[in-house]
Formats: structure tokens, sequence, C-alpha cells
């Protein structure tokens, strides 16, 4: 089987599994993980901030920032496709009692600062105000767009000229920097917080970093704490995250599959293929993706549905240029069938 659905699907590398076995342990909720603490502290500084927190998964990593940065009944700007309002169950509302404003994003997921700065309210006798602007980089459902760094600053620039700050939904922006050839805390300089999923393309197992102020750390811990994400002896799983820290290179290799993929799928009539920027590559297919889905199935090729018609591949870490070139062909064989 090659399993394109995800970059989540990824399993430990060996050396992940030793690390793993080898971490020097404590009660995180303490502090007293010496592991944990070293992951956090390597974050940050990778992603520019004073601090970071270690937190189970991208999605309670947006959460926490977006509780932390907010009040309840305030709104939330954030891209109409983006993760944080498309796919994690209402939580600005559930967790966070927030109104979200979704803005429709030109170029492939990226926001205007003018859309940004008609999307703002202020706060008066009948309107709640406007408590967080949230970015995306990569845009996963625009297909992994890589938005360049003065973007992100524009974007954020804009709303803190309103007062409002900003938090970027950072999945996957070691992604964006290998596609701009960039450091990672290029990506940071004008925003208040940023998250890092370690269980992508960088191959953990387990977990996210949430980066921004020593004060907002401090407080987003109690929020990580008050959501049930206070962990124990998490060097267990925080180990192989150092070692993800370390192989953000190997993610250009991803880039290049996904291209071959994409030159591939492009050849075969019936397919509209978007132009990926980094190792997601949204398909348009000739029927409803999931009787396209079932078909690569069982040609041993695994998929994600992103629309009536829309299919996405993702490359990562365990497929192979070869094993590439394999799941073209048999998606060939599916859409001549
Ligand atoms: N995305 C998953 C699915 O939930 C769609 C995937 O397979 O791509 N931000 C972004 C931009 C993401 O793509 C994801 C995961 C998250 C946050 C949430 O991360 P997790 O899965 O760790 O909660």
């Amino acid at each position: 089987m090659i399993d394109l659905r995800s970059d989540t699907v990824t399993k430990p590398t060996d050396s992940m599994r030793e690390l793993a076995a080898q971490a020097t342990v404590g009660d995180d909720v303490y502090g007293e993980d010496q592991t944990v603490n070293e992951l956090e502290s390597r974050a940050a500084e990778l992603l520019g901030f004073e601090d970071a927190l270690y937190v189970p998964s991208g999605t309670m990593g947006n959460q926490i920032a977006a509780r932390t940065h907010t009040e309840p009944g305030q709104e939330i700007i954030c891209e109409r496709d983006s993760h944080i309002y498309r796919w994690e169950l209402g939580g600005l509302a559930q967790h966070s009692g927030l109104q979200t404003r979704p803005i429709a994003g030109t170029d492939r997921g990226v926001l205007r600062p003018s859309a940004i700065a008609d999307g703002i309210v202020e706060e008066d006798a009948h309107r709640p105000g406007t408590g967080l602007l949230a970015l995306e980089n990569t845009h996963n459902a625009a297909g992994g767009t890589a938005i360049a760094p003065s973007r992100i600053d524009e974007g954020a620039t804009t709303a803190h000229e309103q007062g409002v700050p900003v938090h970027l939904d950072g999945a996957r922006l070691a992604n964006a920097a290998v596609a701009h050839d960039v450091a990672l805390d290029r990506f940071t300089d004008a925003v208040d917080s940023a998250t890092l999923c370690l269980s992508k393309g960088l191959g953990a197992p387990v977990g996210s970093v949430l980066a921004g102020s020593v004060s907002f750390i401090e407080r987003a811990r109690r929020v990580r704490k008050l959501l049930g994400g206070g962990m124990r002896q998490a060097g267990m799983i925080a180990a192989p995250g150092l070692e993800a820290l370390e192989s953000i290179d190997r993610l250009e290799t991803d880039h290049e599959n996904a291209t071959i993929l994409a030159d591939r799928l492009d050849a075969i009539d019936g397919l509209t293929v978007h132009p990926p920027e980094t190792n997601i590559l949204l398909v348009t297919v000739p029927e409803p993706a999931p009787t396209f889905l079932d078909a690569c199935a069982n040609a041993d090729v695994l998929a994600t549905a992103f629309d009536e018609y829309l299919v996405r591949f993702t490359t990562h870490r365990d497929v192979s240029r070869a094993a590439v070139e394999t799941a073209a062909d048999r998606i060939a064989s599916v859409v001549s069938a």
C-alpha cells in the first residue's frame, strides 16, 4: 500500500525509538522533564520566540493560542479554508467562545492586508471587537501553499496597526521555510505566536510546539492544563521531536517527490493537477472523490478527499521516489479503467 493520505502517517525512525527509550524524564506538569524542557527551548530558538510549549497536537496548539490571546465573545479573523476554522470541530466557539469571521484568501490561501483591515471590528457598545488574526503557512486546503515571509509580515502588521494580535498556524511552517530557502524564524518576525507540528513531514510520532513570549507561554501552559493537555513523563514522546527539529532539510525530498507526482499525473487525460509548492498536491478528478479514492485504494494507493471532485496526495518521509512513480502508474490505470 502506498499511503499518500497525509504526512501524519509517518512511523518513527529507529533512532527516534532509541531516543524515546533513552530519554531522561520527569513530571512535566512540575516542569521537571528535562527532555521536554530541551525540546521547548530548541523550538523557541528555531521559531524566534522567547519560549515554547510542547502540546499533544497541532489542533491543541491552535486552540490554546486562540484562548490565550482572546476574551470570550471577541471575533477571530481567519482564512475561509484554514484548518483552525474548517477542521477543528468548531473549537474556537467551544473552547474560547469566539465568533469567527472567515475571509476568502486570494492567491491560494493568502489573506490580503486590505481584506484583513476590512474584517477588523472595533469594540464599541454593540460590537465585540476583533481579538485575533489567525494565519496559516503552508496553507493546507489551498494545496500546501508556501506563503512568502513578506506576505505574513504585511498581514500581521495590518492587524497590529489596529491592536489585534496574530497567531500563525505553522503546522507545516518547515515546508514553507524549505520552499523559500529561509530560516523558520523569518516567518515569525511580525507574529505573536506560532505553532509547528513535529508529527507531520518532520516525522516525529506525537506532538507540536506553540511558541511565543515568556508571559504568553506562561498563560498558554495554564490553558493547556485546562484542556487536559498537562502531560507527565512526556520526554518519552518529546525525545523524537528533537530529532524531528534537526531534520527540516529533508523536506526538500518530499517537495521534489510531489513535483514528480504532479508531472506524472498531469500527463493523464481527465486529471487536472494544481501545481504543488511543497509536499501537498491537489488534483481535480473526473468522478466524485470517494469513488475515485475507492478505486485508488483497490489499486493500493491511498489519498484524501478535499472536496466533491478534489483529491489530496501528500508526500512524506515514508514514500520514496520509486513509490511515488509506482503510485502514478497505479493512478493512471485507475483513470483509464
Ligand atoms: N491536518 C491534517 C488533517 O486534520 C486535515 C492533515 O492530514 O493535513 N494545522 C494544519 C494546517 C493542519 O494541516 C493540521 C492537521 C493541524 C493544524 C492539526 O494538527 P493535528 O492533526 O496534530 O491536530
